[in-house]
């Protein structure tokens, strides 16, 4: 079994697997621990990760990157609508509502879902880590952003189907940061001691996100977590962006948003820009050559100067800051505070946060690979093939969940707030009904304001085949509810519960539904949404009613959850990724084999002009080659054209070869020979 954590950020994707020695991040093929959330489209093959960066300018229309925040989307969404004008790409709308990405791929217009995109990336990542581990990656635990709403994270485990991966939980970022953060710890209080409590900033590319938890030996619990969903180094690349537009129309009366590629060239040498900031406080020049028409351009900027036009985003540093220490009590006992992601290395950030706290930060944390060490340090936990240092986890959960439920017939409407805000997750919930039909319950965020995601729904559940018992009366069902171990809400089993004859009544009619803690549910591996786990109901109803016998029959459930991808569709996705994984590895393969051929070819006609010049009395090989055959016929052909030439080529140069080799021995085997005489 696989133990392998994944880091999916918006811009930077980090693997970390576990090995006998421990937890460590991998190299990618070029020897990058990060490999970029890009993907390049193209007329025979995609490119996933650093090679797909490369194309981001050349070309902009098929090379898609800023995509992890469309999961979950309709393509109707503001903040959809709002994104787009800003994207080299083009977005198209699904049959479904969706937002899908519009690419020429294989000569042709295809459109792909978000959560295929994530799923090539996804791809690359396993091979990257099969590569490393050097057997397959099924089972792995992946990152997803703490304010992510089931939506969204239903649609990211779509993408991991797809990938063919087994996500054992999807693990909200400052969470596995948390878990890096305290398996570690020699000297935490123990269990019946006050609890040491760790603050962790992850600001990333698009996102920030804040959370409190609270450590002893062996376990830590989440408290609160906080976020601002659209503060990122991403903003602030933005605001370098604009002023550079803004300052190259001025002065060398260029628009630099007309051009995609230019505009595209200016953020990544903004970004640039950005980082170099973050280490100098003196003018820095901007240079690009041939920007734009033949012109180079040249700014310049320094740190005061990018601080005072980004006010007003290092103005939003602190909200979160203040939300998450207001949700929990213990406010004046922060023991530290840890920052990780990429934009917390901005210097007006990092003092902004520890302004906030009065203390400066700690930095002891790995800022990029934290995520993905905590994620393979989860996976090792609930891997049975690995031992870990016993360590329990309890995330929160984010935003308050509601049920509401009514009956077809009778006009009865009731709901219950069934996970608060900050309420332990995983955890399940037993909540008994008294009815004599089906009956939907249907679960929602409690408050919209504050959700980060348009829609506030979860799904309709309808309890299906509930019959009055037979004197008429209501029957007792039984329905369980969770939060599971990806932090995604569902019914996930329910039971009408029968009562004998000639038993005492114990059933009330119209009684208020009540809602019973089933704590946390049993963290197993492969842990499916759907699973029904009648015979541990029908266990718990008989114990707890020793002297009444009764019998539960567990009853199907029809969910309906919002956004939700078709079983069918999911299939047909995961069949695709596969002949594109194929086609990839065809067009590898013919690729190796052109090269192979101008390999040789090189190689030959330098030999044919230097050792071997004695050995030929013609250039046979331009015979053999035609002059330029690569760069002509030979520029765009199948694997065999190539395998078939390198054998014709070889059958011309491995007998001149051969023949200087035997010249080349000759004084040799004199020379030994004559030693032995
Ligand atoms: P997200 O967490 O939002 O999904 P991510 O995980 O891909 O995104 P990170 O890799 O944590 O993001 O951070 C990337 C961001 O950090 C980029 O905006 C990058 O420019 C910024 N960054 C990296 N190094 C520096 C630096 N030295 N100074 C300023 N910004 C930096
Ligand atoms: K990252
Ligand atoms: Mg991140």
């Amino acid at each position: 079994m696989s133990v392998v954590g994944i880091d999916v950020g918006f811009q930077n994707c980090y693997i970390a697997v576990a090995r006998s020695g421990g937890i460590e991040t991998i190299a990618n093929e070029y020897s990058d621990r990060c490999t970029p959330a890009c993907i390049s489209l193209a007329s025979k093959n995609r490119t996933i990760g650093n090679a797909a960066k490369s194309q981001i300018i050349t070309n902009f229309k098929n090379t898609v990157h800023g995509f992890k925040k469309f999961h979950g989307r309709a393509f109707n969404d503001q903040f959809v609508q709002g994104e787009k004008s800003k994207l080299p790409y083009s977005l198209h709308k699904l049959d479904n509502g969706s937002a899908g990405i519009k690419v020429r791929y294989l000569n042709e217009d295809k459109v792909f879902t978000i959560e295929q995109m994530t799923a090539m990336l996804l791809t690359k990542l396993k091979e990257t880590s099969e590569h490393a581990l050097k057997k397959p990656v099924v089972d792995c635990v992946i990152s997803v952003p703490s304010f992510f709403t089931d939506v969204e994270r239903r649609s990211l485990m779509d993408a991991t189907q797809i990938a063919g991966l087994n996500c054992l939980r999807l693990i909200n970022d400052t969470t596995a940061v948390a878990l890096a953060y305290g398996i570690y710890k020699q000297d935490l209080p123990n269990p019946e001691e006050k609890p040491r409590n760790v603050v962790f900033v992850d600001i990333g590319h698009s996102s920030y996100q804040v959370s409190i938890a609270s450590f002893n030996k062996g376990k830590l619990k989440v408290l609160a977590t906080a976020f601002d969903p659209y503060l990122g180094g991403h903003n602030f690349d933005e605001m370098l962006v604009e002023y550079f537009c803004e300052d190259f129309k001025n002065r060398f009366k260029l628009n630099v948003k007309d051009n995609p590629r230019a505009l595209l060239r200016l953020y990544q040498e903004c970004e640039k820009l950005k980082k170099l900031m973050s280490a100098n406080s003196s003018d820095l020049p901007l240079n690009i050559e041939c920007f734009m028409n033949d012109i180079d351009v040249h700014g310049k900027m320094n740190r005061p100067q990018f601080e005072e036009m980004c006010a007003h985003l290092l103005m939003r540093v602190e909200a979160p800051l203040k939300s998450v220490m207001e949700q929990s009590s213990n406010r004046d006992e922060i023991y530290a505070t840890e920052v990780v992601g990429g934009a917390t290395r901005i210097p007006a950030i990092k003092e902004r946060i520890s302004k906030f706290f009065g203390k400066d930060i700690s930095t002891t944390l790995n800022a990029d690979e934290a995520v993905a060490r905590g994620c393979a340090l989860q996976c090792a936990i609930l891997s049975p093939a690995f031992k870990v240092r016993e360590f329990s986890i309890t995330d929160a959960v984010p935003f308050p969940i509601t049920l509401r439920w009514k009956s077809p017939t009778d006009e009865s409407v009731g709901e219950c707030e069934v996970y608060s805000k900050n309420h332990a997750a995983p955890f399940s919930k037993a909540i008994t009904f008294h009815k004599k039909e089906p009956f939907d319950l249907e679960a929602f965020y409690s408050s919209p304001h504050e959700l980060p995601y348009p829609d506030s729904r979860i799904g309709r559940f309808t309890i299906q085949n509930v019959m009055p018992q037979l004197d008429g009366d209501s029957s007792k069902v039984k329905v369980k509810v969770r939060v599971n171990m990806h932090g995604i809400f569902s019914v996930s089993s329910a039971s009408l519960i029968e009562k004998q004859k000639g038993e005492a009544e114990d059933v009330q009619m119209d009684t208020e539904p009540t809602v019973q803690n089933e704590g946390r549910p049993e963290e197993q591996v492969g842990d499916t949404d759907w699973q029904n786990d009648g015979d541990k109901q029908d266990q718990g109803a008989s114990s707890s009613k020793a002297k009444s016998k009764v019998k539960s029959v567990d009853l199907p459930i029809l969910a309906n959850t919002t956004r939700q991808l078709d079983r069918d569709v999911l299939n047909n996705f995961v069949e695709y990724e596969k002949t594109m994984i194929i086609q990839d590895k065809l067009e590898k393969e013919r690729n190796d084999a052109k090269n192979a051929v101008e390999e040789y070819v090189y190689d030959l006609r330098d030999k044919l002009c230097g050792i071997y010049e004695r050995y030929v009395t013609e250039d046979l090989l331009f015979k053999t080659l035609g002059k330029n055959w690569l760069y002509e016929e030979g520029e765009d052909q199948e694997k065999e054209i190539y395998q078939d030439k390198l054998s014709e080529l070889k059958k011309f140069g491995e007998p001149i070869e051969e023949r200087y080799r035997e010249h080349e021995g000759r004084p040799r085997a004199f020379d030994e020979l004559g030693k032995k005489i």
